[in-house]
């Protein structure tokens, strides 16, 4: 009921100001004023509604950037991190200082030289000095900022240090994130969708795991011939036949796999830790590979300045350092309850908004505690 009030008061408003507009068109009728006349009255009142209007959009710029401030990221806790921020505050620092600079010129300007009927525009035809200024100027500070940062760009990307880098797997799908240590080796193991099963979720190829899945996939199996030898019905026959296909297809499937990868990445899958938190060690370079196991997701860790995409059936990577503990952090932000999130940040689907993963920045000694409590994938498969 209140929303109808609302809808039929909203159009009787419309019309009492098309009829206060109409009456305004047929007063300047009598008077002889065409529609299309401007008075000096008209532009005095522009310009002075202009002023207002620019004096109100400064000052709630000032007003926004003091009340609104505190809600930007703290100090980067990555290594690269800090060089983006320089690179971000100098464009954000030059793109300012333009605005406070041009925008009270624009406003006061249109406001001092508003119409009137004595006064007549000066004709200037060109000024060689003024367009030299106006185009080298900035093209030398956009060149700037572009070298600088395509340069910043090359630094940030560098494979060359990931030698002895800490190998991790972070594994997207709708809508949660898995992480896969590569283990005492370092090396992770071969990884496919199609060798999800059992327990197995992430498709780590690995013959621990091929055993039991197989071994499942055989009991299965054995119970749907037993099924079918007992059914009567040729539509359920059918539809135990097709079931036993799928089973067959699924076992060859995982043999092809497991047939076709190296010894090598076999052995190195089966030490390898999947958990569902990301746990750093400080000030080590962290190799973060990524996987995805359905539509495009993008990994998003804003406190260290970092975000890839994981798009499936395609390996993408970033390496990074993290340089400031949780703990650190805690104290930084003034805020106990801090913690860092990697969180997915390309729209993929309903659940979208809390696709997110706690991430905690530790000690080298804490971590190394915390990884060898958790159980290798080996174990976990039986
Ligand atoms: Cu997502």
């Amino acid at each position: 009921m209140t929303e109808l009030l609302i809808i039929v008061a909203l159009i009787v408003v419309v019309i009492a100001i098309a009829q206060v507009v109409r009456i305004f068109e047929l007063a300047n009728k009598i008077k002889g004023i065409k529609e299309s006349d401007v008075t000096d009255k008209d532009n005095d009142t522009q310009g002075k509604l202009l002023l207002t209007f620019g004096v109100l959009f400064m000052a709630s710029f000032f007003i926004m950037t003091a009340k609104w401030n505190h809600l930007l990221l703290p100090i980067s806790a990555s290594e690269h991190g800090v060089e983006i921020d320089f690179l971000m505050n100098l464009s954000m620092g030059l793109i300012i200082i333009v605005f406070l600079i041009t925008q009270p010129i624009l406003f006061y300007l249109s406001y001092r030289y508003r119409g009137r009927k004595d006064r007549t525009a000066t004709f200037i035809s060109h000024n060689d000095k003024a367009e030299i200024i106006w185009t080298a100027v900035p093209a030398i500070v956009l060149t700037v900022l572009i070298v600088y940062g395509l340069q910043t760009w090359s630094k940030v990307m560098d494979r060359s240090n990931i030698g002895d880098a800490l190998v991790v797997e972070v594994y997207g799908r709708q809508f949660d994130w898995t992480v896969r240590y590569a283990g005492q080796d370092n090396n992770l193991g071969a990884a496919n969708v199609r060798f999800i099963g059992g327990l197995n979720s992430v498709g780590v190829i690995a013959e621990s795991a091929y055993t039991t899945q197989v071994a499942g996939l055989d009991i299965n199996i054995a119970k749907a011939k037993v099924q079918l030898s007992q059914e009567l019905n040729s539509i359920k026959q059918a539809k135990i036949k097709t079931r036993i296909s799928k089973m067959e297809a699924k076992k060859a499937r995982f043999t092809a796999l497991i047939s076709t990868t190296p010894k090598d990445l076999l052995l190195a899958a089966e030490d390898d830790v999947i958990v569902r938190e990301l746990h750093l060690p400080v000030n080590k370079t962290v190799h973060l590979k990524f996987r995805s196991q359905d539509v495009i997701h993008s990994a998003y860790l804003p406190h260290f300045r970092v975000q890839m995409n994981c798009v499936p059936g395609m390996n993408t990577d970033f390496v990074f350092k993290p340089t400031i503990t949780t703990e650190e952090m805690r104290v930084e932000t003034e805020n106990e309850d801090f913690e860092y999130v990697l969180l997915c940040n390309k729209v993929c689907g309903a659940a979208h908004y809390n696709m997110q993963l706690k991430v905690i920045v530790e000690s080298q000694e804490d971590y190394n505690k915390w990884i060898a409590e958790q159980t290798v994938f080996a174990a976990s498969n039986n």
